[in-house]
């Protein structure tokens, strides 16, 4: 079994409860009647995106299936409608690629040409080997899946729950082989990203350095149509440059197929992401789990768990700042910028104590302003620092996934204060300006796509756990 933070044996992953005595006073905080009102919208949002077997993320920015979404998306509806939770990751493992990558994005093939950009016709999956019939991206998100399916079983446990366990296991492990596998293009057991859109924080101030040595021209672009900025302000959004490069990554992975061997060599954008290992890490404590309520044995897991938990505080960890960082495989350094991905491998229950009490720090510094009692919302980048942009994707708005990431985090490191005052923060957030995709770090007013899925979900699970 795994020690825990102080050398606790088996402490709790991110299904860990709160466990203050006399409950979470944020309860009493936000009061009855808001939480009802939340509780509604919430609920009507994810019903709004239900498509038949799967929630899309947003109907006007994105209409299409996307892997990490569905993650979150499913612990949500575990409270609400559990058939659609373990549907809504059936139909994404059912688009799962033959070597085990699941896809970013699964094509809703009943779409008009257009609905998305990059859309089918760009990424060209069925020309890749491994690829399902379905029309899928070819690159990931952070593999949140089995922590998700874990949650969903636990919110509510039944015969079909158990069953969906047993289908989904062997996926989510293949899905773990991609990762620790062929994605270990630095040797050091660690997951690299091929895009920043893999991050799930695509335009995050850390991919600027490794962005700007990917070469472009902002002006290729004008053969394409943005999708995003017809829905969403320009200023909210990534700029052409930001789009051009995106366009370049992919267009090289594309052209080898999509295959790994030998991308240390070739691919433009190599970087070990603080935030998909440490999902990678919680998904062997989930996948543990899992496997002792199937029959299978979950030793492999906690032994696997331990050494991404080890390899993240060897390769990403700068005891200088204190917090955790990218690392560039292109130059074999730390990326500096001090963002929200450097708090993310709280979410692992066997963090050293060191790091915890480091990453506890960061996050209660002015630059994000985690507290016992927050006046404005956790950030995804440090407020203090020149380029945090307040209204940008990304580079400085406040986003539920993140903040819910983190809350689960301080929960298993036993930080009822400060969970409960994040817990607050990320309900008021919502009842006040409803379930944007993304808020002002000030003003909390809504930004980029109105009635966005994962904010309605991990709203509703923050609810639900007082
Ligand atoms: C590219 C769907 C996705 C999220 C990502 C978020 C955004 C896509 C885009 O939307 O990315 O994958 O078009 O900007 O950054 O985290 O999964 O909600």
């Amino acid at each position: 079994m795994s020690a825990g933070p102080a050398g606790r044996p088996g402490a709790a992953g991110l299904d860990a409860a709160t466990g203050g005595p006399g409950g979470d006073p944020a309860a009493a905080r936000i009061g009855v009647e808001r939480a009802a009102a939340l509780r509604r919208l919430a609920i009507d949002t994810l019903d709004g995106n239900w498509e038949h077997d799967h929630t899309v993320p947003s109907r006007t920015l994105y209409p299409h299936q996307w892997s990490w979404d569905s993650a979150f998306i499913a612990v949500g509806l575990a409270h609400i409608r559990p058939d659609r939770a373990w549907r809504e990751l059936r139909t994404l493992f059912a688009a799962q690629w033959a070597d085990g990558r699941v896809p970013h994005i699964v094509f809703n093939p009943a779409l008009p040409v257009g609905s998305y950009f990059p859309g089918p016709e760009f990424w060209d999956s069925a020309r890749a080997h491994d690829a399902p019939a379905a029309a899928t991206s070819g690159i990931v998100q952070p593999p949140i899946h089995a922590p998700a399916a874990w949650l969903a079983h636990r919110r509510a446990p039944s015969e079909a729950s158990v069953r969906a366990l047993g289908w989904l296991y062997p996926r989510l492990v293949a899905q773990q082989r991609y990762l620790t596998g062929r994605r270990d293009v630095g040797g050091s057991g660690l997951a690299c990203l091929v895009h920043p859109w893999e991050s799930g924080l695509d335009n995050s101030p850390a991919w600027d350095a490794p962005m700007a040595a990917v070469p472009a021209d902002a002006a290729v672009m004008r053969a394409y149509r943005r999708h995003d900025t017809a829905h969403a302000d320009a200023a909210q959004r990534p700029t052409d440059l930001d789009y051009a490069r995106y366009v370049a990554i992919v267009a090289a992975y594309r052209a080898g197929g999509y295959g790994d061997a030998g991308l240390a060599g070739r691919h433009p954008f190599l970087v070990e992401c603080p935030l998909l290992n440490a999902a990678l890490g919680a998904a062997e404590h989930a996948l543990a789990r899992i496997a002792a309520v199937i029959g299978a044995d979950p030793g492999p897991h906690r032994e696997r768990a331990a050494r991404i938990t080890a390899a993240l505080v060897d390769r990403l960890y700068d005891p200088i700042t204190g917090t955790f960082h990218p690392r560039d495989l292109r130059t074999d350094r730390l990326i500096p910028a001090r963002t929200v991905l450097g708090l993310m491998p709280l979410i692992l229950p066997d963090l050293p104590a060191r790091q915890v009490r480091a990453v506890l720090a960061e996050a209660c510094s002015p630059r994000f302003g985690l507290a016992a009692r927050m006046d404005r919302p956790l950030t995804t980048h440090d407020r203090t620092a020149p380029d945090f942009e307040p209204v940008r994707y990304w580079r400085g708005p406040s986003w539920l996934n993140t903040s819910w990431l983190l809350w689960r985090g301080l929960r298993a490191h036993r930080r009822p204060d400060l969970a409960a005052g994040l817990r607050e923060s990320m309900l008021a957030l919502v009842a006040r300006n409803g379930c944007h995709e993304y808020f002002h770090p000030d003003t909390g007013a809504g930004l980029g796509s109105p009635a966005f899925s994962w904010t309605a979900s991990l709203a509703l699970d923050a609810l639900a756990e007082s």
